[in-house]
C-alpha cells in the first residue's frame, strides 16, 4: 500500500505520476469493504498508542470499559466514547500547557497553533515535526486532488496567526512544490492589497473563507478590477458553508472564472483538508484513510446509514502528536456512498457541512439554519451582499426577521424595485425554509464585511430571557 503506516513516515520526494488524477490512486479508489477492513486494523493501532502514551486516554477508555483489541468491527469502534472540545481544554487546564493527551515528549513539538474563538479558554494545540510533516503530506495529496500542481502559485488569504486554516493550506501548497504566497488577511488596508498582489502574481490557487472570497471580489470591483483577470483555477474554502451551497458556490465561480472546492473541518483535526471536494466531484469527500469520520446520531453517537443527517465524529489515522479519536464536532450534515465522478470511493457530503447544530434555530416548530438564510438571498438577482438575522420574541412567539441589503441595480431603480426584491425575499423564504420572515430591505454596504468568517444571528431571544428573570417572571 502507498505509504499507509502507522507511525507515518512519509518520503517528501514522492510524487504521483503528473498525468494522474490521484496522488495515491489504491488508497483513494481501493473498494469501501477493502478500505474500511483496514480501517479497522488501523484503528486499533492508533488507539493502542494512545493509551499507552496518554493519561487522557488511560482514564477515558478504562472507565468505559474498552480496550484496542475490543474493536474488531467499525460497528464496534461506535462504542468508544466521544472527545469534546470541553474535555480538552479541561484537560489542558490541569495539565498546562498542551494536556494530559499529548502523545509525544514536549520536546518533540515543533509548532505551536491555538483556537481562533475569543471566548473562554483557548485550546493550545502542540504539533510534533512528525505531524508537521504528515499534514503537509495529506494537504498537498488533497490539494493535487483539487487539480493544483507542482509550479502553481498558491495564494492564502486568511489571516496567520491563530487559524489553522491558513497553515494548512499553506503547508500542503509547500509540500506540493507550489509557490506559496502566505499573503495573510485581517490588516487594515489588506484587502486592496491583496487586489494588487493578486493582479501581479495571477495564482492558479486562492485558498480564503467563502465570505472573504465575495469580500475580496467587492473591493476589486471598487478598484476597477475584474477578479477574472487574477486568473485563478482553483478557489478552495474552509472555516463556514458556503463551497457547498449551489447559489453561493456559483455565484464565486462565476465573479472569478474558477472552479470551487468546499473543504475543511475543525482545527483540533488538522490535516483539516481530510473533507474535501476534488476537481470534478462537488461537495466533501471523506478522505477515510487520513481521518476515519463518522456521521452520527448527535445523542446516541452511533453512525446513521447514509443518506441521512447527524453530526460529524472525526478520528485521526496518522497523527501521533494530539490525536483525536472520536472528536465531536457537534456540527449538521448529511452523508451519502455514491458513485463519485472523480473514481474515488468515498463516503460524500453532497451539501458541505450545514453549520453548528448550536446555531440553528427553531421558528415556529420549524429548524433553520443560517446558511440556508444565506443560500436562498444570495440566489436572488439585486441582493446586495451581506445580511443580518435576528431572531426576537414577540409574545410567546419567536420571530425572523432578516435585514438584507439590496445592490445599486436595484437602488439606481427605485423604491418599487426595492419593495418588489424585499417581497419576493420573503416568499422565498416561506416556500424555501417554511417560515414567515420580515424582510427589512437595506442600502447597500450597510454592513461591515469580513476578511474572516461571517456572524450574521444577532439572538434578542438572550436579551428578552435575562429581563424577564429580572423582573422575576
Ligand atoms: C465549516 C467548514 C466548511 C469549517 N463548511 N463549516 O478551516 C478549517 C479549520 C481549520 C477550521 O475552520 O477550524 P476551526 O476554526 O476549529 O472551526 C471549525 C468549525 O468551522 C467547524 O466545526 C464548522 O462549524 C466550521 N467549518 N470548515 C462548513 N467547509
Amino acid at each position: 500500500m502507498e505509504e499507509w503506516n502507522f507511525p507515518p513516515n512519509y518520503n517528501n520526494d514522492y510524487f504521483p505520476d503528473p498525468n494522474s488524477p490521484y496522488w495515491f490512486r489504491d488508497r483513494e479508489t481501493m473498494a469501501p469493504e477493502k478500505r474500511d477492513e483496514l480501517i479497522v486494523a488501523r484503528i486499533r493501532e492508533v488507539m493502542a498508542y494512545a493509551y499507552d502514551h496518554s493519561p487522557f486516554y488511560q482514564r477515558k477508555w478504562d472507565e468505559a470499559g474498552i480496550k484496542a483489541s475490543d474493536i474488531r468491527s467499525l460497528a464496534d469502534f461506535e462504542a468508544v466514547p466521544v472527545v469534546t472540545k470541553q474535555e480538552l481544554r479541561d484537560s489542558q487546564a490541569k495539565n498546562p500547557p498542551f494536556g494530559d493527551y499529548l502523545c509525544c515528549p514536549e520536546s518533540d513539538i515543533h509548532h505551536i497553533h491555538g483556537t481562533s474563538g475569543t471566548t473562554g479558554r483557548p485550546t493550545a494545540f502542540g504539533i510534533s515535526r512528525r505531524d508537521w510533516d504528515t499534514i503537509a503530506n495529506n494537504h498537498a495529496r488533497i490539494m493535487w486532488g483539487m487539480g493544483l500542481r507542482p509550479g502553481d502559485t498558491v495564494f492564502v488569504a486568511a489571516i496567520l496567526s491563530l487559524y489553522m486554516g491558513s497553515w494548512g493550506a499553506l503547508i500542503g501548497a509547500e509540500r506540493l512544490g507550489c509557490k506559496a504566497f502566505p499573503f495573510g488577511a485581517g490588516a487594515p488596508g489588506m484587502t486592496a492589497r491583496a487586489v494588487t498582489w493578486l493582479g501581479m502574481m495571477k495564482p492558479a490557487g486562492l485558498y480564503s473563507t467563502p465570505s472573504y472570497a465575495l469580500r475580496l471580489a467587492e473591493v476589486a470591483r471598487e478598484e476597477g478590477v475584474n477578479p477574472r483577470e487574477f486568473g485563478i483555477k482553483v478557489l478552495f474554502f474552509s472555516g463556514e458553508p458556503g463551497g457547498s451551497i449551489p447559489s453561493i458556490r456559483d455565484k464565486i465561480q462565476d465573479i472569478y472564472g474558477a472552479k470551487v472546492v468546499d473543504c475543511g473541518t475543525m482545527a483540533e483535526l488538522t490535516p483539516w483538508m481530510h473533507a474535501s471536494g476534488s476537481a470534478d466531484t462537488e461537495g466533501m469527500l471523506l478522505w477515510q484513510d487520513i481521518v476515519y469520520t463518522e456521521v452520527a446520531d448527535p445523542n446516541t453517537h452511533r453512525r446513521v446509514p447514509y443518506g441521512e443527517q447527524g453530526t460529524p465524529i472525526y478520528t485521526h489515522l496518522e497523527r501521533t502528536s494530539q490525536p483525536m479519536i472520536r472528536m465531536i464536532s457537534g456540527d449538521l450534515t448529511h452523508w451519502v456512498m455514491e458513485d463519485n465522478p472523480c473514481g474515488r470511493t468515498y463516503p460524500r457530503l453532497p451539501k458541505g457541512i450545514y453549520g453548528r447544530i448550536d446555531d440553528m434555530f427553531q421558528i415556529r416548530g420549524e429548524n433553520v439554519y443560517p446558511s440556508a438564510i444565506a443560500e436562498i438571498l444570495e440566489g436572488l438577482a439585486g441582493y446586495g451582499g451581506e445580511h443580518r438575522i435576528i431572531i426576537s420574541r414577540s409574545g410567546s412567539m419567536d420571530e425572523l426577521a432578516v435585514q438584507a441589503e439590496f445592490d445599486q441595480k436595484v437602488a439606481d431603480k427605485g423604491p418599487d424595485a426595492v419593495r418588489e426584491l424585499g417581497e419576493r425575499a420573503e416568499a422565498e423564504f416561506s416556500r424555501v425554509l417554511g417560515v414567515r420572515a420580515r424582510v427589512e430591505m437595506v442600502e447597500p454596504d450597510t454592513f461591515p464585511r469580513t476578511d474572516f468568517k461571517a456572524q450574521r444571528v444577532v439572538d434578542d431571544r438572550d436579551l428578552y430571557q435575562s429581563l424577564h428573570q429580572k423582573r422575576g417572571g
